[in-house]
């Protein structure tokens, strides 16, 4: 099953430019009531956070000098520059984007491996040291759109390709010690993103259905895990995936903050509409 839903692309001051044929929608009518028909719809129970450029913008300023640290460090004349690394990042993981980075300059698949496991773990390390020094700030309006889910007794959870020796100090800095339930990460799983097995573990360690839930994420892997795992998703799209193609997202926008910030009444609503849409189909 595979919710359709009712798609939101929002225009200003929410989108990222206005990609046609995405189901823009009015404001106003994201905030109408749920109608007395829709009673059976599930309602929101938990929040699903991806991490790297959801939570913070993490790829550009964080990760990439991380790992071209770590290129120094065991004497490889590699530095990832901004575009490439763009580029690079369609590899999900960090020890599998150095492999493939390792192959294309033709070292064999097995040295690549071998030679990309010993960088990745100096890579995690001075990451983590980053995270812990306190570096890594928060998406503008992440903060209080996470109390206002908090508030609403929302659940909160994250659901990521990254390593969880900087992934919890990260998420205890930014969100605090208490706020996130469960974090699953790529130590935790066999199949990184786009496979779904990270969103299928949060909500089976949950015990919540994906019609009580809902993913945020800023890429289109990251999407496309929280689709196959049947989740209705909000996108927060940052500098390295506006343009991506975001079709099958409940919602897009820029960032959680901007004129009409995002909010968990917002959330419940665009998840109302998503499963008031897809549910009579799959009875
Ligand atoms: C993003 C990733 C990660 C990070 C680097 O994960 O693909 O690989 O770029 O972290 P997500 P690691 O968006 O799912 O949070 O080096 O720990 O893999
Ligand atoms: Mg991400």
């Amino acid at each position: 099953m595979r919710g359709p839903g009712a798609r939101f692309r929002m225009t200003e001051p929410f989108s990222t430019g206005g990609r046609s044929g995405s189901g823009e929608q009015a404001h106003d009518e994201l905030l109408k009531a749920p109608q007395a028909s829709d009673v059976s719809c599930p309602s929101l129970k938990a929040v699903i956070f991806d991490v790297d450029g959801t939570l913070a913008d993490t790829e550009r300023h964080g990760h990439r000098p991380a790992f071209n640290a770590a290129f120094a460090a065991h004497g490889l004349d590699i530095s990832w520059d901004e575009e490439e690394y763009g580029c690079l990042l369609k590899t999900p993981g960090g020890r599998q984007r150095i492999a493939t980075d390792l192959a294309s300059r033709g070292y064999s698949a097995a040295e690549a491996e071998i030679l990309a496991a010993q960088v990745h773990r100096t890579k995690t390390q001075l990451f983590r040291e980053t995270v812990i020094a306190g570096a890594v700030r928060p998406r503008p309006g992440l903060v209080d759109f996470v109390a206002s889910l908090t508030e609403a007794d929302i659940r909160i959870a994250v659901a990521t390709t990254g390593r969880r020796a900087w992934v919890a100090p990260l998420v205890h800095h930014l969100l605090g010690e208490e706020t996130v339930e469960l974090m699953v990460t790529g130590d935790d799983v066999s199949r990184l993103k786009p496979d779904p097995e990270v969103y299928v573990q949060a909500l089976n360690r949950l015990e919540v259905t994906p019609e009580s839930a809902l993913a945020v994420e800023d890429s289109q892997l990251g999407l496309q895990a929280a689709i196959d795992a049947n989740l209705a998703t909000v996108v927060v799209t940052t500098t390295y995936t506006t343009d991506q193609d975001f079709a099958g997202a409940a919602l897009v926008r820029p960032g959680y903050d901007g004129q009409v910030p995002l909010t968990a009444a917002a959330c419940q609503q665009v998840h109302h509409r998503w499963w008031s849409a897809s549910l009579p189909k799959h009875r």
